[in-house]
């Protein structure tokens, strides 16, 4: 949702020719909408608004501008594989504290228990009781088990342990709960790679998912986030969550113009359901229907 951003398009196109002071105010739009300067550059030579001539109306500028990022966002369209011939399923989340890692895992959990399968909930993140604590209560309200590590354990050692249960229980899908991390706290990055390295030991196929969660509020700064979680445990999908509070869906058009990896869902609440998977035509036509 890029607040008011019909309006705004409307306000800086009405009534007027294309001239340089209308696209630096357009340029200005996409920034302040969270579009980092070389991907509003990109999108303004794309949209080639001279072009538009006669029949310019803010409309047409709307519609191309909807197709331009559909286009950007396409290649990025991912859905988490659920494949029973191959299980468990294991997915690993990583992400900055509050960028709703556990809200997250548990929608998704959620969505996999009402398809009748048989989920594995694993608290990695040993470092805070409350974090475990809030992944058990999601555990009890969605009626999924749930693996916790002792605090100040070991987080690979907890995963490991998940695994060797899966074998016993038959899990359909795993789905891991790292500690919320600063990309910039090396020794803490150091440990998701480790995750990642014994879950790849146990089977070269785990984890199937390496998921980042983006919350949508951050802005320019999540390109950064991306790219540093990707040093350390190499990411198969983003998660966009909070896109219900934020001014800026321009955040993901971002990450999908500079970074190209695969996006595979939107949260847009706080309740159980609120999650879908990414679509990249929805979510254009969403940045401008729900504007107000
Ligand atoms: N409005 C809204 N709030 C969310 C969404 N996802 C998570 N939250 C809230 O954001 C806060 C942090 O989420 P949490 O899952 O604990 O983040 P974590 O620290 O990464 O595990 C909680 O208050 C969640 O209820 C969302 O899609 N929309
Ligand atoms: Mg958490």
């Amino acid at each position: 949702m890029l607040k008011g951003f019909k309006d705004s398009i409307s306000k800086i196109f009405s009534n007027r020719k294309v001239d340089q002071e209308t696209l630096d105010e357009f340029e200005e739009l996409l920034i302040k909408s969270d579009i980092d300067l070389g991907t509003a550059e990109e999108i303004i030579k794309k949209l080639g608004l001279k072009r538009f001539g006669e029949s310019f109306s803010p409309e047409n500028v709307q519609n191309a501008l909807e197709e331009i990022i559909s286009e950007i966002l396409t290649p990025c369209e991912k859905k988490i594989n659920y494949s029973d011939s191959e299980s468990p399923l294991v997915l690993m989340f990583m992400g900055v504290n509050g960028s709703g890692k556990t809200t997250t895992i548990a929608k998704i959990a959620n969505n996999f228990i009402q398809e009748n399968k048989k989920v594995l909930l694993v608290a990695a993140d040993t470092f805070r009781a409350a974090a475990s604590e809030q992944l058990e209560e999601w555990s009890k309200k969605i009626d999924a088990d749930i693996l916790k590590g002792e605090e100040g354990s070991d987080p690979a050692s907890v995963v490991f342990k998940s695994v060797e249960e899966s074998k016993l229980k038959e899990y359909g899908a795993i789905i891991i709960d790292t500690a919320g991390r600063l990309h910039t706290r090396n020794d803490l990055m150091d440990q998701l790679g480790k995750i990642n390295r014994v879950l790849n030991k146990t089977n070269e196929n785990f984890p199937h998912e390496t998921i980042i969660t983006i919350d949508a509020t951050t802005g320019q700064n999540a390109v950064k986030q991306v790219e540093e979680f990707n040093k350390y445990a190499r990411i198969s999908g983003i998660i966009l969550t909070k896109f219900d509070t934020s001014a800026s869906g321009g955040t993901l058009i971002s990450i999908a113009e500079k970074i190209k990896l695969p996006i595979l869902g939107v949260g847009n609440g706080e309740k159980i359901s609120d999650y879908y998977e990414f679509n990249a035509k929805i979510f254009s036509k969403s940045i401008f229907e729900s504007s107000n």
